[in-house]
């Protein structure tokens, strides 16, 4: 027979994004995103009938959601309970005590572990025992909490939920160390807290789904949850489903090979690029890079806003919008080096010596690259010198020359 269950932490319910102005017509798409990502979760759980929903705290952004957001999440519970499928909740730092300050009653196939002690729930899923332990948070910050659990039950599958960070010496958001959480027997620890999915598979499965939907362009990627199959030898299946409403992507755009009047053509592009890449929103973030003949008219004030106009034209209609949230200017002018070395100016004297500074580096580079990445670390040399000694460079023309000119 076997079993099967969905596994998310994080999803900050009711939490806004960060980053993006002027939304118009996609405020709301933008409000409830967190909410969405949620009913994408639901949805698979009913899709795929899973046997249980694992929510590994930080279900909710504050400890005191506001009436629209905890309507939806019971509405949400009862689809669950609907179709027979239970929900074991913990609390975390963002939403300790969350269900004290709840105003409307929640179905019955939710479970909320307590926080004065881990709790554990003996059920039956697939014809196999199923033990379930875990403990909410009191308040925002506690001490490490592993050390609670106890030994698990013998002959049942043990699951483990925990709002913890792994690794980590701080005090504060529940520090755990790995290997305490595989020395306690555990065949499953689903664990909530980091936002960045990370897997540990060793005596036991430890894992981090990370949050449910991005807020912001440093959550950027696909974001969701486990949905994990347990055979009746304990074998694991486990797989990552992307569950967000709005994907937060971060590009790169090379524009040494573009020329101005081909500017705009080559950011629809790359927009179109990454409506195609992902069928659900996009909030898009464009780095300009490259040493370019777009350079000036980049510089030019009022060019980033106009692309940015032209770029947002008709996307908040969409559902499968592209919204452009920022173009971030990078480029480097074209210079003729050749030429300002020739002059024998100050100019040209504060060149050759930076070029021979470059090339000093360029030889302990090699040198490094000889000895092992680490050293580069170790001696604390910055990994992007080149480009600091390119940008002194470009410095030295701008204030000796006025203006860093195209050539
Ligand atoms: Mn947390």
């Amino acid at each position: 027979m076997g079993f099967k269950f969905v596994h998310a932490a994080d999803l900050h319910l009711g939490s806004q994004f960060s980053g993006v102005n002027e939304l118009t017509a996609l405020e709301n798409r933008a409000i409830n995103a967190s909410l969405k990502a949620f009913e994408n979760l639901v949805q698979y759980c009913i899709e795929s009938q899973v046997d249980f929903l694992l929510l590994a705290g930080d279900v909710f952004e504050s400890p005191k959601p506001v009436l629209r957001v905890q309507k939806y999440f019971a509405d949400q519970i009862s689809r669950l309970q609907a179709v027979g499928i239970d929900v074991f909740a913990i609390t975390g730092n963002h939403d300790a005590n969350v269900f004290d300050n709840f105003v409307f009653s929640l179905p019955d196939n939710l479970y909320i572990f307590a926080s004065s002690k881990v709790e554990c729930v003996l059920r039956s899923y697939g014809n196999q025992p199923v033990s379930i332990s875990g403990i909410s948070y009191p308040q925002a910050q506690v001490g490490d909490l592993s050390p609670l659990f106890p030994r698990p039950r013998q002959g049942s599958y043990n699951i483990a939920v925990l709002h913890c960070d792994v690794g980590s010496q701080e005090f504060g958001y529940a520090p755990v160390a790995l290997a305490d959480l595989e020395a306690l027997g555990y065949h499953y620890w689903a664990i909530g807290h980091v936002h960045t999915a990370k897997a540990w598979k060793t005596s036991c499965i430890v894992q981090y789904p990370g949050i449910l939907q991005g807020r912001h362009r440093a959550e950027s990627g696909p974001k969701g949850f486990y949905a994990v199959t347990v055979d009746r030898n304990a074998i694991v299946e486990s797989e990552f489903i992307v569950g967000q409403d709005i994907i937060w992507h971060n590009l790169e755009l090379d524009l040494s090979e573009v020329l101005p009047e081909q500017l705009i053509n080559i950011l629809t592009e790359a927009k179109e690029e990454a409506r195609a890449q992902y069928s659900v929103g996009t909030m898009l973030q464009i780095r300009l890079t490259g040493t370019s003949e777009c350079y000036g008219l980049l510089k030019q004030g009022g060019t980033i806003e106009d692309l940015l106009v032209e770029l947002r034209q008709g996307e908040a209609q969409r559902a499968d919008f592209v919204w452009v949230t920022e173009l971030e200017d990078q480029t480097l002018p074209e210079i003729d080096w050749e030429n300002i070395r020739q002059q024998g100016d100050f100019l040209a004297e504060v060149v050759n010596f930076i070029e021979k500074v470059e090339a000093g580096v360029q030889h302990i580079d090699s040198e490094i690259a000889a000895a092992g990445e680490n050293v580069a670390l170790s001696i604390g040399i910055p990994l992007d010198h080149n480009q600091l000694l390119h940008n002194a460079k470009l410095m030295a023309v701008q204030l000796l020359r006025g203006g860093g000119q195209a050539k």
